[in-house]
C-alpha cells in the first residue's frame, strides 16, 4: 500500500516532488491516503477508458444524442394528485377514493420494473432524476410512480456504485405530488431470503419515512404468514399496504388444477382479513390471459371491498388485450410503463393503453401529448444501456410455457451468460419450466425464481435430467440457493414440498416448518451502526444499517468504491459505462455549482508493472492518474 500511495500521491502526481519527498509528505504513511474529490472521478474515468464497464468491457464510448426532454414550466407548481389524498384522507380514505373513481387509473413503473425488466436494473439515479421534475408535471393524475424497490435495491450498491436511499429521496423531492410505490417482497424485503422480523419492520419504517407510501407487499410461494410482518409494519407506519396475489399458471386451463378462480379467491380475502388496504393482483410472468383476467376480476371485485390493482408484463404481447378486458371487468388500477420502455418483458405501454380505451367505456385519466413527450425522453437514455439489453425484439408466447418473471429474464440471461451458458439459453428457458415441475409447480416470483432459476443453469450446466437428480442427487453438490429453498428458509409453497427430491437435496438435515424470521437471531442495528461508523467516511446512518444487513458483501464493496472513486452518481452515464474518447471534454457537477471541466489528453503505454498513465487536463489543469491496465 506504500507503494501505491507514493504512486497516487497528488505531489507525485503532479511531479510536484523531490527526494525528500516522502519526508515531507508523513501522509504517505497513512493507508488509504484522502484523495480530494476531483482526482477521485478522474481515477473512475481513467479506470473505465482503460479497462471498461463490468458487462460491457473495453471500447470507445459511441457518440449518444442528449436525450430529447419535453418543455415544461417548472416554476409553476405540479399539480396537486393522489400524494394529497393520502396524506389528508389516510390509506383507507385513499382506498374509499380509489374505488369511487370511474375512470381507470395508471401505476407508472419506469423507474422501477420497467427497466428492471428490460436493462436488467441497470438505470441510473441521474437519468431520472433529469426527468423527475416534468414528470411530476406531465403526470399529475397518476396513482403513483414505483420507482422502488425490487431488484433496483441491491444493484444500485452493486452494479450501480450509487445509494438507493438517495434515489427516493432526490425523486421525493421533485415530485410531491403523486404517491411513490415500492416492490416489497414480504420477509424477503429486497432481498433473495428472509431475513429477521426486526429488520422487515425497520426497513417498512425507514422507507417510509423517507418517502415511499404504497408498499406492494408479496411472498414468493404465495405463503401469506411470510407477508403478515411487512403488512403490519406498513399499517403502523400510516402507509399503504398494497398486498399481492401472486398469479401463476392459467386458471381457465383444465389441466392445470393447482391454482385455480377458487384458489385466488381464498387468498384474496385472507389479505383483505389480515388488512391490505389494497389488492393487487401480481402478474409477474405475463401469463394473465384476456378472458381468464375477465373471469378472475370479477370475481375478485365479488370477493373483497377493497380496489384492485392489476401488474402485468407484456412478453407474449397480448398485455393490452388483457388490460383492456381486465378493465371491464373493474379493475381499479394498471401498471403500464412509458412507450419507449414498455412492452415484452416490461409492462405494457400507457400510450397504447390510452388509444386502445379511447371512445369506450372507462377510459384513462392522462393527457397523451405527455406521455409520447415523455417517451421520447426514455427512447434516448434507452440507448445508453443497450448493452443491457436481451436481445429479445418481438413477443414471445413461449412465456407461458417457460413461465419466467420479466424482470428474471434479462437478469438470468447476464447470469448464463456469466457461467459461459449464453450459447446454451434456449436449453436454460426449457430447463426452467422442468425444474418449476420438478419442485412441484410452484409460484415463481424472486426469490423462488431465483431458485428456479439457479436451478436450470445448475442442470444445464451439469447435464443433468429429473431422473438424474433424483438418482444421483446423494453426491450432487446442489446450489446454496436450491438447499436453503428445501429447508424453508424462504418459506413454505402451496401443497408443500416435494417429498423424495427434498430429502435428497436436504441429506439428512430437517427442514423448518415455521416461519423463519420468528427463529433468526433480530439484528442489534446499533452494534451495526457503531461497526460502520468506523469504516465509513461519514456517520453511518439507519440506511447504511439496513443495507449491510441485507447485503454485507455488497454494501462493503460499494463503501470501498466509493472511498476509491467518491459519489458516482455525479458523473453522467455515457461517461460512467463508457469512459471518455481521446480529445473529449466532459463536465461533472460535483455539487451544485461546483463543475469539474474534464479532458482526456492521452493515454501512456503500458508499464512493466501494467500500469498506464492517463493524462487528463482538469480544469484546465494537467493532471495524471496512474490506472492498473487489466484489460
Ligand atoms: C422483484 O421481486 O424484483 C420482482 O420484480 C418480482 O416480480
Ligand atoms: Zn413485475
Amino acid at each position: 500500500p506504500f507503494l501505491a500511495n507514493v504512486v497516487r500521491h497528488e505531489s507525485f502526481l503532479t511531479g510536484d516532488y523531490s527526494t525528500s519527498f516522502i519526508d515531507a509528505a508523513p501522509e504517505l504513511f497513512e493507508f488509504p491516503v484522502r484523495k480530494d474529490r476531483g482526482t477521485k472521478v478522474l481515477n473512475y474515468l481513467g479506470t473505465i477508458t482503460v479497462n471498461g464497464f463490468p458487462g460491457i468491457g473495453r471500447q470507445s464510448k459511441p457518440v449518444f444524442a442528449v436525450p430529447r426532454k419535453p418543455e415544461v414550466d417548472l416554476t409553476a407548481a405540479p399539480k396537486q394528485g393522489t400524494k394529497q389524498i393520502l396524506d389528508e384522507r389516510g390509506p383507507e380514505g385513499l382506498a374509499k377514493w380509489v374505488k369511487e373513481q370511474e375512470d381507470v387509473l395508471l401505476t407508472d413503473t419506469t423507474f422501477r420494473d420497467a427497466h428492471q425488466s428490460l436493462l436488467a436494473t441497470r438505470v441510473r439515479t441521474s437519468d431520472m432524476t433529469n426527468i423527475a421534475a416534468e414528470s411530476a408535471r406531465l403526470m399529475p393524475d397518476l396513482f403513483s410512480f414505483e420507482m422502488w424497490g425490487g431488484a433496483t435495491f441491491d444493484v444500485s450498491y452493486r452494479f450501480l456504485k450509487e445509494d438507493p436511499w438517495e434515489r427516493l429521496a432526490l425523486l421525493r423531492e421533485q415530485i410531491p405530488n403523486v404517491l411513490f410505490q415500492m416492490l416489497f417482497r414480504g420477509a424477503n424485503a429486497v432481498g433473495y431470503k428472509n431475513y429477521p422480523d426486526n429488520v422487515i419492520r425497520e426497513f417498512v419504517k425507514e422507507s417510509a419515512a423517507s418517502g415511499i407510501d404504497v408498499f406492494r407487499i408479496f411472498d414468493s410461494l404465495n405463503w401469506i404468514k411470510g407477508m403478515e410482518v411487512a403488512i403490519d409494519a406498513v399499517r403502523q407506519e400510516g402507509k399503504v399496504a398494497e398486498a399481492a396475489l401472486c398469479y401463476t399458471g392459467d386458471v381457465l386451463d383444465p389441466m392445470r388444477t393447482k391454482y385455480t378462480i377458487s384458489y385466488y379467491k381464498e387468498m384474496a380475502k385472507e389479505l383483505e382479513n389480515a388488512g391490505a388496504h389494497i389488492l393487487s393482483l401480481k402478474d409477474m410472468a405475463g401469463l394473465l390471459k384476456p378472458e381468464a383476467a375477465y373471469q378472475l376480476i370479477s370475481e375478485l371485485k365479488e370477493t373483497v371491498d377493497i380496489p384492485i390493482h392489476l401488474h402485468s408484463h407484456d412478453t407474449s404481447g397480448n398485455g393490452i388485450a388483457m388490460y383492456t378486458r381486465a378493465i371491464e371487468a373493474g379493475v381499479d388500477i394498471v401498471d403500464t410503463a412509458l412507450g419507449a420502455m414498455s412492452g415484452l418483458t416490461s409492462q405494457p405501454s400507457a400510450n397504447s393503453l390510452y388509444y386502445a380505451l379511447q371512445y369506450g367505456g372507462r377510459g384513462l385519466r392522462a393527457d397523451v401529448k405527455s406521455l409520447e413527450e415523455l417517451s421520447f425522453y426514455w427512447e434516448d437514455v434507452r440507448e445508453y444501456y443497450g448493452h443491457f439489453e436481451s436481445g429479445m425484439i418481438s413477443p414471445h408466447s413461449e412465456v407461458y410455457v417457460h413461465e419466467m418473471p420479466g424482470g428474471q429474464y434479462s437478469n438470468l440471461q447476464q447470469q448464463a451468460k456469466g457461467v459461459g451458458l449464453g450459447n446454451r439459453w434456449k436449453e436454460v428457458k426449457e430447463m426452467f419450466s422442468r425444474v418449476n415441475m420438478l419442485f412441484g409447480d410452484i409460484v415463481k416470483v424472486t426469490p423462488s425464481s431465483k431458485v428456479v432459476g439457479d436451478m436450470a443453469l445448475f442442470m444445464v450446466q451439469n447435464d443433468l435430467d429429473e431422473d438424474a437428480v433424483l438418482a444421483r442427487g446423494n453426491s450432487i453438490d446442489f446450489p446454496e440457493s436450491v438447499i436453503e429453498f428445501f429447508e424453508g428458509y424462504i418459506g413454505q409453497p402451496y401443497g408443500g414440498f416435494p417429498e423424495e427430491l427434498q430429502k435428497v437435496v436436504l441429506k439428512g438435515r430437517k427442514p423448518l416448518t415455521e416461519r423463519p424470521g420468528e427463529l433468526l437471531e433480530p439484528v442489534n442495528f446499533e452494534e451495526v451502526i457503531e461497526k460502520l461508523d468506523r469504516e465509513l467516511e461519514n456517520p453511518a446512518t439507519m440506511k447504511d444499517a439496513l443495507a449491510y444487513s441485507l447485503y454485507p458483501k455488497v454494501f462493503e464493496e460499494y463503501t470501498a468504491m466509493y472511498k476509491d472513486f467518491g459519489n458516482l452518481s455525479v458523473i453522467q452515464t455515457p461517461e460512467f459505462l463508457y469512459g471518455m474518447r481521446l480529445g473529449e471534454e466532459i463536465e461533472v457537477e460535483i455539487e451544485v455549482g461546483k463543475t469539474l471541466i474534464i479532458k482526456l489528453v492521452s493515454i501512456g503505454e503500458p508499464q512493466a508493472d501494467g500500469t498506464r498513465v492517463v493524462y487528463f487536463e482538469l480544469n484546465g489543469q494537467p493532471r495524471e492518474v496512474i490506472i492498473q491496465d487489466v484489460s
